[in-house]
């Protein structure tokens, strides 16, 4: 039987999760779809053949729907994700898990009390085939032993209001989460610096910054936002390890030779770049769903949560101009 799914949130990312349920995800279909604005929660669900409806605690409610995907902004999920526990239901959560780590602990805490795993947090990055290959050659210990990142994440323009925090907790959490899972190690500091903005960026946004992330392995990790680079969506990463480098984010494709120039095409957003990412992380943590079980190649609250300590650091560290320690509880054996 189908696993018959809710989404909370039909902005962006809720549309493309909706139209990707739809269309190709096996063994799942999306039934009720909800928003605080409901045209819009209705515009989505007709393109899934679902219901609207404006209360998300009703959808996670409703005895028709057996998983939640929460597609909402980053500092409304506590209550939904307390709810969707309370139920038992799995839950398919964008990043952030929370905006932060206490709240992000109170998840835990329920997860945990709840006495099983039902939550996964929406870092598709770990999905995407070039990220799995970069994970794979530090694994088997191609590379040597890790010494090195260096990390571009570039969107093309910053979507009104975005502000030099969301910086670190909209976009740089992307690179605390794929550290984390690449190295297998925790992350201890965070450091930010930045120089000249861009013209393209918006009154008081400072663009480009660059995060420095240390690791318990003695890893150095450094990272470029940004958020209005003009030309295209671009994530790159570069491993230095002992015995060889390995970059992953090049630019592919077919490449042009016309009007007397010669290059290839960029993708516009994060949708066409980790779009196959997307649709196996979806896949994967539906037929996890309808086993009742939890992806364990995924991340988990435990990874949200270390993710929004990371935050937490690097928005201290951007306004202060300190290099700031990451401060983790211990990890509950839970989530071992
Ligand atoms: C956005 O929310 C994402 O998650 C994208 O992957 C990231 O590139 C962008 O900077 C964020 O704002």
């Amino acid at each position: 039987q189908d696993l018959r799914v809710g989404l909370v949130g039909a902005g962006k990312m809720g549309a493309d999760h909706a139209l990707r349920i739809h269309e190709r995800i096996s063994g799942a279909r999306l039934v009720a779809v909800a928003d605080p604005d409901l045209d819009r929660a209705q515009q989505v669900a007709d393109t899934a053949g679902a219901r609207a409806q404006q209360d998300p605690f009703e959808v996670i409610a409703a005895s028709d729907v057996d998983a939640v995907v929460i597609a909402s902004p980053g500092v409304v999920h506590e209550p939904l994700l307390l709810a969707a526990i309370e139920r038992g239901v799995p839950v398919l959560c964008e990043k952030p898990l929370t905006p932060d780590p206490k709240s992000s602990l109170r998840v835990l805490e329920a997860e945990e009390a709840r006495g099983r795993r039902l939550v996964q947090v929406g870092f598709m990055r770990r999905f995407d085939a070039e990220y799995a290959e970069l994970k794979r050659l530090l694994d088997t210990g191609e590379l040597g032993r890790p010494l090195l990142l260096h990390c571009a994440h570039r969107n093309p323009t910053a979507p009104p209001g975005f502000t030099s925090q969301m910086m670190i907790f909209d976009s740089v959490v992307h690179e605390f989460d794929a550290t984390r899972w690449l190295l297998g190690q925790e992350l201890t500091a965070v450091s930010v610096r930045a120089g000249h903005s861009t013209a393209l960026a918006a009154e008081g946004l400072v663009d480009p910054q660059v995060v420095s992330i240390e690791t318990t392995g003695g890893v150095l990790v450094d990272v470029e936002i940004f958020v209005n680079c003009g030309f295209g969506y671009q994530v790159r990463c570069e491993a230095v390890g002992e015995r060889g480098t390995a970059l992953i984010g090049g630019d592919r494709g077919p490449v042009l030779h016309r009007g007397g120039q010669w290059g290839g095409a960029i993708t516009a957003d994060f949708r066409d770049r980790f779009g196959a990412a997307f649709d196996r992380e979806v896949q994967r943590w539906a037929d996890a769903a309808r086993r009742g079980e939890v992806d364990r190649a995924a991340a988990s609250a435990w990874d949200g949560y270390a993710a929004a300590a990371a935050c937490e650091a690097g928005v201290q560290a951007q306004a202060s101009g300190q290099r700031t320690e990451v401060e983790l509880v211990d990890r509950p054996d839970f989530y071992a």
